[in-house]
């Protein structure tokens, strides 16, 4: 092999490099691949014998990853899947440690600062978040996007990954943003199987980053099964870069670069990732690297044996063409080193990984047995004075005799004896409930925090800003209102960009960018394909980069198509960090009162039930819109805002300050004071509620009319809840479906504010109904809540409490 096909990560120039110095360098790589080998196999061993609960690994993909990792550069980015645990070692950006930490889900950033035991194993991220909330210096680190466990779910924070680097070189103004971009120079790495190739997510990405020309390297992992699942069935002509021909870049068009090699030569694979990422970084050139002849020694996972769906031959094939071994020949042909040379490195690697397999373990066995010795001790000593002595020694015992016992085994036997001694209250079991509520504390750290970032950039701690108003303040169309804030936030923080469908040259379907773009350039108002999911990745990537992105998703019905990135990716990435990432995204979009199957609005239940972990906004005008804006681009976390789509036209007054007044998350609104009954409602609907105000005057009905104003924070200071200690009664009014959005608010108002206990009569909801609304007026009377619905309704619980004043209607 000629020398100068090994790139030598920086440290020597290929001219400079001696024999010695190049075997050297594959040496070491051969031990980083040899390691990461022994770690898949010890691990699986792991699960097997019950310490870990699910194993799956990067064996048989070592020799690919150690090329990939010798063109990865500081600045550089990856967004991959489970299998690449050695180019996480190669780089540096994980290690032994780390990888045994998340294989026990040890709950600590310090052992797993992945993902703080939260994620299955070989789930990677790097921390770019200071406990402080403070981004770290991107540009000076390697940096790895967190993983998820749905394959090809990732593709879409690929894109936008690299698209930031497209920014950053073409942008000058960014210039000032150096600790997120080396000018644009970087590459996004995203690796992906050969079966995930099929999702649609992976097909879009690919088709955008065509179109965007960005530097987003893309390499398949080709080992021709995706579970048991061949590529027969996978893949048309069972060869993805062969079917992905007609993306290869021509002279005069845009596209890509495609290669192929096999996944067990390492000379062919160094020259390749070399060939391919100089041209990635230097041309902004999307690149596909399929690497096959791939292979599986341990199966696919520790769920099942991949002898019940390979064939005896295909095992043969594999086992000749494990990398490793491939490697280790060339290796011994090469003269790099000897037979025994190797045994002895071979050797040494296996007692080393071990080593600290065993290390890790007992650290955390450590940690829980100092835990469990001490719930143990308080509970004997609560024995002791107890009637209830043998079944609490009884729970000792259960608890001493656990196999590997965890947390939950501590703190279950705790609560078992509180139980035990209910009826018996003590001193000692006092203490008992005092340890518990200590280890509470601990534990909620350790498994339910950052949902949110929730530090100091929080949006919620956001300064407040009143709205101010000229005297003479013109009324204008309420989307002017929010194109005015849009425009002053432009003007004060360049890092902001808006991106979607017609978002660039038309200024959005509504027209709240219209001139923006004129004003401040196609590459800060940008239009897109028609690709929903990557719009959202695409502002996920740029978030996590420093940017500020409002991604414009073009009316509320079309997120579906996007739910998959915002729900798995997006809101999950705080939490699966344990706040070591962040990705302050705005969704912006718009719905309510639409009429038509696919054009109907309003699925705030699926929406708060699929994305806990962004801010649900339902600005019931673009005033409230505005200030919400204003708050979210100067806080730190990810939001959806549903502007009303009937409301673009109506007329408001432009605020004075209208680029810096908030409208703070989580503050409801009482918008009619009222004694008989509290109405909570929220965005189109609203107006319809303030309408039936009159009407239910005339009728001697007095509403108090609430507007939450965001569903996710809901109402943190109990307006709604300490509204119904006078009112008594409770109407809500929801667009959605039944039992969806209302249902959502029944609990957060009747259970977590305590509602219940205010209410005379029944609760209720007034809903659509069950199907989507048809097209054409008629069709949303009869489907969504409507003036004489609402009226009806708030005067059928006056009519329940009091049926002689207020007789039925009908
Ligand atoms: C969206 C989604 N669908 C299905 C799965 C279940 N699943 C996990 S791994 C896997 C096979 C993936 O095969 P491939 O992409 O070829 O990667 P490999 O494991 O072979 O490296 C499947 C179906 C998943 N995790 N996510
Ligand atoms: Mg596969």
């Amino acid at each position: 092999m000629p020398e100068s096909a090994i790139n030598t990560t920086g440290q020597l120039t290929t001219a400079e490099l001696s024999f010695d110095d190049f075997k050297k360098i594959v040496i070491n790589d051969y031990r980083i691949g040899y390691e990461s080998r022994q770690a898949s196999l010890i691990g699986r061993r792991e699960v097997l014998t019950g310490k870990a609960k699910f194993g799956i690994f990067g064996d048989g993909k070592e020799v690919a990853q150690l090329a990939m990792a010798k063109v990865f550069k500081k600045g550089d980015w990856r967004a991959g899947y489970y299998r690449d645990q050695t180019f996480m070692f190669a780089t540096g950006m994980s290690n032994l440690h780390e990888f045994f930490a998340q294989l026990y889900a040890y709950p600590d950033i310090e052992k797993d600062p992945a993902s703080a035991g939260r994620q299955m194993n070989c789930h990677y991220a790097t921390r770019f978040v200071d406990a402080d909330g403070n981004w770290t210096n991107q540009a000076e680190s390697m940096n790895c996007s967190a993983d998820i466990s749905t394959t090809g779910g990732h593709m879409p924070r690929l894109l936008g990954l690299a698209y930031a680097s497209k920014l950053y070189r073409q942008n000058k103004q960014l210039e000032y943003l150096n600790n997120f971009s080396v000018k644009g120079n970087e590459v996004a790495f995203g690796t992906i199987g050969n079966g995930s190739t099929s999702e649609g997510l992976f097909f879009e990405t690919l088709n955008a980053a065509g179109v965007l020309q960005v530097p987003m390297a893309i390499s398949v992992w080709d080992d021709a099964y995706a579970i048991s699942v061949p590529a027969r069935l996978q893949t048309t002509k069972e060869d993805i870069s062969e079917i992905l021909k007609g993306f290869q870049r021509a002279p005069g068009t845009n596209g890509y670069e495609i290669f192929k090699v096999k996944g067990w030569d390492y000379v062919a694979l160094c020259e390749t990732y070399e060939r391919a990422i100089a041209v990635c970084r230097a041309e902004h050139v999307p690149v596909l690297i399929h690497v096959i002849e791939m292979t599986q020694p341990q199966g696919h996972s520790t769920s099942g044996s991949h002898e019940r769906y390979k064939s005896k031959e295909r095992l043969a094939w594999e086992d000749e063409h494990d990398c490793l071994l491939q490697m280790r020949k060339w290796m011994i042909a090469s003269a790099v080193a000897t037979e025994a040379e190797m045994d002895e490195m071979e050797a040494t690697a296996k007692k080393y990984v071990r080593e600290i397999q065993r290390q890790v373990w007992n650290e955390l066995s450590e940690e829980i047995a100092y835990e469990l010795n001490e719930a143990s001790r308080l509970i004997e000593q609560l024995a002791r004075e107890s009637q209830f002595q043998d079944e609490l020694l009884e729970v000792v015992t259960e608890l001493k005799e656990c196999i590997d016992p965890g947390r939950k085994d501590v703190v279950a036997a705790i609560r078992k004896a509180l139980r035990i001694t209910v009826k018996q209250p003590t001193s000692q079991r006092d203490v008992l409930i005092g340890w518990l509520a200590s280890e509470n504390v601990k534990n909620e750290i350790r498994f339910n925090s950052k949902l949110f970032g929730d530090t100091q950039y929080s949006p919620l701690r956001v300064p407040n800003v009143s709205v101010r108003y000229y005297e003479d303040s013109k009324y204008i169309d309420g989307r002017e209102v929010l194109n005015a804030c849009f425009d002053a936030n432009f003007e004060r923080d360049k890092s902001i960009v808006a991106f979607g469908e017609d978002v660039g040259a038309i200024g959005d379907v509504n027209q709240g960018f219209a001139g923006l773009q004129a004003k401040y350039g196609d590459l800060r108002l940008t239009d897109t394909g028609i690709r929903e999911a990557t719009i959202i990745g695409q502002g996920m990537g740029l978030a996590m980069r420093g940017l500020r992105p409002i991604a414009e998703i073009q009316y509320l019905d079309y997120l579906l198509y996007s739910i998959n990135v915002l729900s798995d990716d997006l809101a999950s990435l705080s939490y699966r960090t344990r706040g070591g990432q962040k990705a302050p995204l705005i969704v912006r979009t718009r719905g309510h009162r639409l009429e038509g199957i696919w054009h109907s609005g309003s699925p705030l239940g699926l929406i708060l039930n699929s994305m806990r972990g962004l801010h649900i906004c339902v600005p019931r005008d673009m005033t409230q819109a505005a200030g919400m804006y204003n708050v979210l681009l100067r806080g730190d976390e990810p939001a959806l805002v549903i502007e009303c789509l009937n409301g673009y036209r109506l007329k408001e007054r432009l605020p004075a300050n209208v680029g810096e007044y908030t409208v703070p998350l989580g503050k409801a609104e009482i918008l009619n004071q009222g004694t008989d009954i509290t109405v909570i409602s929220y965005g189109s609907t609203l107006r319809i509620v303030l309408e039936a105000v009159k009407e239910l005057e005339k009728l001697g009905i007095s509403i108090e009319v609430i507007d939450p104003q965001t569903l996710y924070p809901f109402d943190i200071d109990n307006v709604c809840g300490n509204s119904l200690k006078k009112t008594s009664k409770l109407l809500i009014v929801d667009e959605d479906l039944p039992g969806a959005a209302s249902a959502y608010i029944l609990q957060r108002v009747l259970e977590d504010q305590k509602g219940y206990y205010s209410l005379d009569v029944q609760p209720k909801t007034l809903t659509a109904k069950a199907h989507r609304p048809p097209y054409g007026s008629d069709g949303g009377y009869f489907s969504k809540p409507s003036l004489d619905d609402i009226i009806e309704a708030v005067y059928s619980l006056m009519n329940e409490t009091d049926p002689h004043k207020y007789p039925a209607i009908f």
